[in-house]
């Protein structure tokens, strides 16, 4: 089995990419380790020098984030971070190439129960033309990003990656710390008949969720002619990556629920590193009736709906 940084090589990633790749995947294994101690994280002296200073009490996302954040910042190739967890833009280093913006730890009401959690990041090239710690860096449409990915922490740790090729797979080996090949190239199950959506929200939802989701409902006879299973897990990394493994369609559309904020999921963070992977597995992610990777974003924090998926199922919706 190809290693991980072997296998960027051979994709032809430029080695300053690799770089910062390799920056947020050493992040992840202490993530994963932390994630995987549960409530013995943080109370066991051994591993963590702030005990003392009584940061035991931190949150996992709050480490999670202040790892990501210390070693991305000192990374060479490292001009600008945004996180979900920071209010604004933090300058890097002058002059470097890329700028990061990550979710560093998503689902994260799953973690009191065990569940899926995962680490969402995506990279683009550092703008010239205005400063370091400007949220500006990060105005780009998701089609410019150079690399998106989430790393799933659950029974094993998981990366999806894509650098602009296919989207692939890799798992942690625990025995060597080491992220190997496991999947060349995710490709989405045009044919599976499963949705993942929130359904307590659906008398909040817009006429065509409602008529969508009605017509997965309707089964056999319905008009979609197929029987739907449902599955929800709280984290979109989790719900994501079953969708890339085993087809369907993940939807969190807007709704009325809070008038000031129809969407919950963020375009920087959430929607547009889950959309590259999903459309680069032959899939489609789509936020009303825009294609999410086009969408021109307005601000650091913005948040739109999300549906992607099974390109077929994503279509369906559309015309619903
Ligand atoms: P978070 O970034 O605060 O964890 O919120 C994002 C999460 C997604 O992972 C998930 O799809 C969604 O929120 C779940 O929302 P709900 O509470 O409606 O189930
Ligand atoms: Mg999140």
């Amino acid at each position: 089995m190809k290693r991980l940084i072997p296998a960027l090589r051979a994709d032809g990633v430029p080695l300053e990419l690799i770089m910062v790749l390799r920056t947020i995947l050493a992040a992840s294994k202490e993530i994963s380790f932390r994630v995987s101690q549960g409530a013995l994280s943080g109370v066991l002296g051994s591993t963590l020098d702030e005990n003392i200073q009584g940061e035991t009490q931190k949150k996992l996302d709050i480490l999670s984030n202040q790892l990501l954040k210390d070693m991305l910042l000192n990374s060479p190739d490292v001009r600008s971070i945004a996180s979900e967890e920071e209010d604004n833009v933090v300058a890097g280093k002058e002059g470097a190439a890329y700028i990061v913006a990550f979710d560093p730890l998503d689902g994260s009401s799953n973690i009191d129960i065990n569940g899926q959690i995962g680490t969402i990041f995506t990279i683009y090239a550092a703008r010239d033309d205005v400063p370091a710690d400007s949220p500006l860096q990060f105005a780009q449409p998701g089609s410019a990003q150079l690399a998106a990915g989430y790393v799933l922490y659950g029974p094993s740790t998981m990366m999806a990656l894509t650098t602009g090729g296919p989207t692939r797979l890799y798992t942690l080996d625990r025995t060597n710390g080491s992220y190997l090949l496991t999947q060349e190239q995710m490709q989405i199950n045009p044919d599976a008949s499963e949705f993942s959506i929130n359904m307590a929200n659906q008398r909040f939802w817009g006429a065509n969720t409602q008529n969508y989701i009605a017509n997965l409902l309707a089964g056999e006879t319905g008009p979609r002619g197929k029987r739907y299973n449902m599955r929800w897990n709280g984290a979109m990394v989790g719900d994501v990556h079953r969708v890339l493994q085993r087809g369907g369609i993940f939807l969190y559309p807007e709704d009325s629920k809070n008038p000031q904020q129809p969407a919950k999921l963020r375009l920087l963070y959430e929607a547009n590193p889950m959309a590259m992977l999903v459309e680069n597995a032959g899939g489609k992610a789509v936020a009303n009736n825009q294609r999410i990777l086009d969408i021109q974003p307005t601000s650091l924090h913005q948040r739109v709906a999300v549906v992607c998926g099974a390109a077929n199922e994503v279509d369906a919706y559309l015309n619903s």
